[in-house]
């Protein structure tokens, strides 16, 4: 095995995080070199090429923020960028700023340890790299979750993860068509599918909310009123809970008449997106609010689907509107009125193997198929972690530091793994904002603090006490919201069994965070273990 080189530092993934990573890290002039398991650049958007795929943030504001020239020159052609458009940005950013001659692609870290020294990378086809520094970009949903279900190598059809969609895509025209799973990816890909299958079934464990996203074609004349707005924009997403461009409604939708109440969740749902959250203040923080909007949206299910049955399949009851990530849909609860669709409640009557025909249900009720989907979700957060091989001082592994969940400090690096940062990791707002915000906010602060440790010659790694507070703090800011009543949510880590249960994602907000993070590397980085560098002979 032989060494292939040794940058400063070594940025594993190039999506949105990674990218920008290494743009940063250049323009400090710090050496550093990408690895990328794809043999292209766009991470979670090269991989999720699934039918119906597209963003549930809006485009103008689902994209770089660090350059006015970058901002002012793409053209974003929808209100809701689709997976293609997505990705051909990235291509642009990867060419604008020379990004490609910085990564090695088609080249996935199987293990990645620190020598006490530095960290030695390896990776899948045997190159060798290693580096000072080493920075994940790797994502937050980009370990698919395949369910184990028995009989599946049986299948005589085609099965896919969403994930992990053909490049070439799938032909599902006149197929008999089955998906497993009803979040975010589901949701979207259903009404498409339905459109082209010949039949349609959907296997449903969880009923979830969802709000149209109201998608159209970007005006011109919108188009360029957001490019003329983009730093009163900016300014509101970085004082803002999630990342996003909206200000939270301050009206008291309690102290409303039915009638009154109605009308502000009409107007909200005719607006559509993820926008309707910010119009009800209090929604994730009070019982009889969420009430109020969860009954509110469970109305429109039956107001939509025609059979009452079907209606009431759909309807959620099990956990409070928006605590499981809340899906933005076209046409999707529409679907379930088409003649080639069927809903199967497998909470009622459970998957229990697949065969070479399809689906086998307890019950013994079969559903032949062709081609199965499953929009199962992924091991989120600690997953794409986990999966790297990391070991820190003394060889720990990473997933036996992870052995009772996954514990950062400020999402950002873990003790034990020294000089270890971690992009949009466990612990951090991430998944809870519009991640390009989020990203750039921890790219910003890594390359501050890299360029520090490098003018000073210090190594780095946060002290067990930090991590300690940290986690109590992401405990007790989630506690102080709904979030933690959706038991099966993947924000707890429940989709993946045996996964320990401890909420992922920092539930305090985006501004804040910032604001916590700025006041750590003003005070010289009190969290970390600071240590002048040995020499090495
Ligand atoms: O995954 P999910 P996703 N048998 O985990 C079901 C982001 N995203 O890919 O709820 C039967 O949400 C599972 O059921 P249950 C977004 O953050 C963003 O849809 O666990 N069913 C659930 O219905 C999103 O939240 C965009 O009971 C099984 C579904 O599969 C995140 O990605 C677009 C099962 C999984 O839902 C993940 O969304 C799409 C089993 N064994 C996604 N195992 C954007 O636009 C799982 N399920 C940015």
């Amino acid at each position: 095995m032989s060494v292939r080189n040794d940058p400063d530092v070594v940025v594993i993934g190039a999506g949105f995080a990674g990218l920008y990573m290494i743009h940063r890290l250049r323009e400090l002039g710090i050496s550093v070199h990408g690895l990328e398991a794809a043999d292209g650049v766009g991470g979670t958007w090269y991989w999720n090429r699934y039918p119906g795929a597209r963003c549930d943030s809006e485009s103008y504001y689902y994209c770089y923020a660090f350059s006015r020239e970058l901002e002012q020159e793409w053209d974003w052609s929808e209100r809701y960028p689709g997976q293609a458009e997505i990705l051909s940005y990235l291509e642009h950013v990867a060419d604008r700023f020379d990004l490609r001659r910085s990564v090695s692609f088609s080249t996935t870290v199987v293990s990645a340890a620190h020598d006490g020294d530095r960290w030695v990378i390896d990776t899948e086809g045997g190159a060798r790299w290693t580096c000072r520094w080493l920075v994940t970009a790797v994502g937050c949903l980009s370990s698919a979750n395949v369910p184990d279900i028995p009989g599946l190598e049986s299948f005589a059809g085609e099965w896919h993860h969403t994930g992990q969609w053909p490049h070439e895509g799938v032909d599902v025209t006149g197929r008999r068509v089955g998906v497993v799973g009803t979040g975010s990816t589901g949701i979207q890909a259903i009404p498409v599918l339905a459109a082209s299958a010949g039949e349609l079934t959907v296997f449903q464990r969880t009923a979830n909310f969802s709000i149209p996203a109201r998608n159209a074609p970007l005006s011109d004349d919108e188009a360029a009123g957001y490019k003329a707005d983009y730093a009163a924009i900016r300014a509101v997403q970085q004082a803002s809970t999630n990342g996003h461009p909206f200000v939270v409604s301050d009206v008291d939708t309690l102290a409303l008449s039915d009638d009154e109440r109605r009308e502000l969740f009409e107007r909200a749902w005719e607006r559509g997106g993820l926008r309707f959250r910010a119009a009800v203040r209090d929604v994730l923080a009070d019982p009889a609010v969420n009430e109020k909007a969860s009954d509110f949206l469970r109305s429109k299910i039956r107001s939509t689907v025609e059979d009452p049955d079907v209606a009431e399949t759909l309807t959620p009851r099990d956990h409070p509107f928006a605590t499981k990530r809340p899906p933005i849909d076209t046409d999707y609860f529409e679907t379930y009125n088409r003649e080639n669709v069927t809903l199967v409640d497998v909470r009622a009557d459970p998957i229990a193997e697949i065969t070479p025909d399809g689906v086998r249900l307890a019950s013994g009720a079969e559903h032949p198929l062709d081609v199965l989907v499953f929009a199962t979700g992924f091991d989120a957060l600690s997953g794409p972690l986990l999966r790297l091989g990391l070991r820190g001082t003394g060889g720990v592994a990473l997933a036996d530091a992870w052995a009772e969940g996954a514990a950062t400090y400020l999402g950002l690096g873990v003790a034990g793994f020294p000089n270890l940062f971690t992009i949009t990791g466990p612990g951090s707002p991430s998944v809870l904002t519009n991640m390009p915000t989020s990203i750039e906010q921890h790219v910003d602060w890594i390359a501050d603090l890299v360029a520090h440790l490098r003018a000073h010659d210090l190594d780095a790694e946060p002290t067990p006490e930090a991590q300690a507070r940290w986690a109590d703090h992401v405990r007790e800011a989630a506690d102080a919201t709904l979030l933690p009543q959706a038991a099966s949510s993947w924000y707890l880590g429940a989709n993946v069994p045996g996964k320990p249960r401890v909420f992922l994602p920092y539930a305090g907000g985006f501004a804040r965070y910032r604001e916590m993070c700025d006041a750590e590397a003003a005070a010289g980085y009190p969290g970390f273990a600071l240590r002048a560098r040995r020499e090495v002979a």
